[in-house]
């Protein structure tokens, strides 16, 4: 049976949106490089690339990117799933987005990936900084939860995640982050799959596949608080391997 280990990337390899640190990169990649590892994210490629390097990148078998909307080997696309979300739906957006009584605004509050929607009040131009105190003032004020019951209400069709700090996935119903085991396990007949997410409670963009993993007798999930909890987690898997 072939051994599958799949991670999300922002908050269990990564601080969220940040570059990997340069130790745990050393670990991961000669981790990668003797396991069969996918990454499974709600970003797209280009982000993930700004965060990891290069080389781990391509050590992986796989990147499944926008929830699985797309497969990457290395650099080589191997497909891509794409969908046109209603007009109203934008409107929608925009107008919650608008009418939200945070105050800071900087840029590129709606993004289309391929098969998804990203939407974000404070906006996706935010520094780290700006991140954070939008990320503490949702926590207290509940607006991204506020705005999917509002767009669930509207878009019963529509899956909607808080998957990192300041924004909301949209995808298709049944395009979430789950659609990787599908495609891992068509890839790799007889696997089991252990899966490592931070966002694996209500609403979190690592649930739908957390779900369907364990309800197989042959998979796992495993959930994170940062990376630092994914790499003590590997650290006896690595031991095993080096022996
Ligand atoms: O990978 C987790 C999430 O990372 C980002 O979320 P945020 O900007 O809110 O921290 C986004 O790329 C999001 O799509 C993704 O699910």
């Amino acid at each position: 049976m072939e051994k599958i280990y799949a991670f999300d990337v922002d908050g269990t390899l990564t601080d969220p949106r940040q570059t990997i640190d340069p130790q745990f990169n050393e670990f991961f990649l000669e981790f990668a490089k003797k396991n069969l590892v996918y990454l499974v994210t709600g970003s797209d490629r280009d982000k993930i690339a700004e965060q990891l390097p290069a080389e781990t990148l391509n050590a992986c078998y796989g990147l499944f990117a926008c929830s699985g909307a797309e497969l990457w080997a290395g650099d080589r696309l191997i497909y891509r799933k794409a969908h046109d979300f209603p007009a109203s739906m934008h409107a929608a957006v925009k107008r919650l987005i608008d009418e939200s009584p945070y105050g800071k605004r900087c840029g590129c509050h709606i993004e289309e990936r391929p098969g998804m929607l990203n939407i974000t009040t404070v906006g996706r131009n935010a520094t780290n900084e700006e991140r954070k105190e939008y990320h503490a003032w949702d926590n207290k004020h509940g607006e991204r939860r506020e705005f999917i019951r509002v767009l669930s209400g509207l878009y019963p069709h529509y899956e909607f995640s808080a998957g990192g700090e300041i924004s909301i996935d949209i995808v298709p119903y049944g395009w979430t982050k789950a659609v990787a085991k599908r495609e891992i396990e068509e890839r790799h007949l007889d696997c089991s799959i252990t899966f490592f997410g931070d966002r694996m409670g209500d609403g979190g963009n690592d649930k739908p596949l957390a779900d369907v993993l364990k309800n197989h007798v042959n998979h796992r999930a495993i959930a994170v608080n940062s990376y630092k909890d994914t790499w003590k987690f590997l650290l006896p898997v690595e031991t095993v391997c080096a022996a």
